[in-house]
């Protein structure tokens, strides 16, 4: 293994890779320098970083889902071709690591060391990077388990996800839903707070102004806010229209299946399975302006709306795109969908009883923006984005009155 300077290596630390699996976004890197045409390169616009005592700079290294070549950047034997990823660096299999004999660095027959793969549990070694669970114990490499501080076996992360760990806490990496506590897996690859916020918009866009805005604040749309003289919690936003799109969605509009599954003190299957959607086209009927007759000031436009956006063959067509509406606050939604929204995510609808008190801080201080009728230098972002009802990229009213 050849040694590296210390500025060679603070080029590779300050750099990403554009090879291997472990480093997810390539978008290209900071080093300085131009790319010499190092091996595997395809695109000028992704550049990897090869370890290289004549360059300073970038090496193309392919598309982020190409395997990493010898003396290029890694995190996990996964990323590189030769499957040995040392101190970072993709090592080249040495002829001694399929000889059939323990020889060189290896701890063990054909494996450990600098130029061998890592080895199989139980058998010999002396650090961590020599097993592939990560875990060496008195010289021997440890079968994974979900107590051993480490990313192994199929967890997903630390000591979680995958068919036999717990599932993962919020923002644990996940590759399933069923990874997560939440029974979301976000589109990042994170669990999210709710099963409801797995996407970008209406998901983790909410919170003091609007995308894009300088000085915009954003986190989950699923977080939760304590109640006053309450042990229960209430959404910390109002739920967006994302949030029931990622609901529609995932049932593919089926709602009617899924209340089918809730006990009769939770659901009147009698009466109410008829009022929600049983596929796609009835939820974005039932969404749109006209279920169940003309809903006051649902119809589109850009003083009104329905802020959940139905395509156009709905026969009303939305004035404004998905995109600026998901992150939206949902309206124009009848109460037996919203009702099965909240047990899908965990919850249920509040009370008028509870829902007052929330707004009241439990009757103790008038509205939550302090007293008369809501504006906008009273908005309050606990509750709602600012100028989030009805007017999608448009400059809202002074006064909500
Ligand atoms: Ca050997
Ligand atoms: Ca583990």
């Amino acid at each position: 293994m050849k040694n590296f300077t210390l500025s060679e290596l603070l080029i590779v630390v300050g750099c990403l890779s554009s090879c291997g699996g472990a480093f997810g976004d390539a978008t290209g890197s900071s080093g300085s320098g131009s790319s010499d045409g190092g091996p595997g390169q395809t695109d000028a616009g992704n550049s990897g970083n090869k370890v290289n005592s004549g360059n300073s700079g970038n090496i193309g290294c392919g598309y982020a889902t190409t395997l990493c070549a010898d003396g290029y950047i890694c995190i996990a034997d996964a990323d590189c071709e030769s499957d040995i990823c040392r101190m970072n660096v993709c090592q080249a299999l040495s002829s001694l690591a399929h000889d059939g004999i323990k020889d060189g660095d290896e701890t063990d027959v054909d494996c450990g060391g600098l130029h061998a793969p890592a080895c199989a549990d139980s058998l010999m070694c002396i650090v961590t990077e020599d097993c592939t669970s990560g875990v060496c114990t008195k010289n021997v490499c440890q079968v994974p388990t979900d107590t051993d501080g480490v990313k192994n076996g199929d967890e997903t992360d630390v000591d979680c996800g995958g068919p036999t760990a717990p599932k993962c806490a919020t923002g644990k990496t996940c590759n399933a839903h069923a990874d997560c506590v939440s029974d979301g897996c976000g589109y990042d690859g994170k669990c999210a707070a709710g099963r409801s916020c797995t996407q970008h918009l209406g998901g983790d866009t909410c919170g003091v102004g609007e995308i894009g805005e300088a000085g915009a604040v954003h986190e989950s749309c699923c977080l939760q806010a304590p109640i006053a003289g309450s042990a229960a919690r209430v959404d910390k936003y109002l739920v967006t229209a994302g949030r029931m799109r990622a609901f529609i969605e995932r049932l593919n509009g089926d709602v009617v299946t899924y209340v089918s599954s809730l006990p009769a003190s939770n659901w009147d299957q009698k009466n109410w399975n008829a009022l929600v959607p049983a596929n796609i086209d009835d939820a974005n009927n039932q969404l749109g302006p006209y279920w169940g007759g003309s809903k006051r000031l649902c119809d589109p436009g850009q003083l009104t709306g329905h802020t959940y956006y139905t395509p156009p063959d709905v026969g009303a067509p939305s004035s404004f795109t998905q995109t600026d509406m998901d992150p939206k606050t949902l309206n124009c939604v009848g109460w037996h969908l919203a009702n099965a929204f909240c047990q899908w995510d965990g919850g249920r609808l509040p009370s008028h009883d509870e829902i007052t008190k929330v707004f009241t801080n439990n009757v103790t201080n008038g509205w939550p923006w302090g007293t008369g009728a809501p504006d906008q230098s009273k908005a309050d972002a606990r509750w709602s984005h600012y100028y989030n009802y009805g007017y999608p990229g448009l400059t809202p009213r002074a006064s909500a009155s």
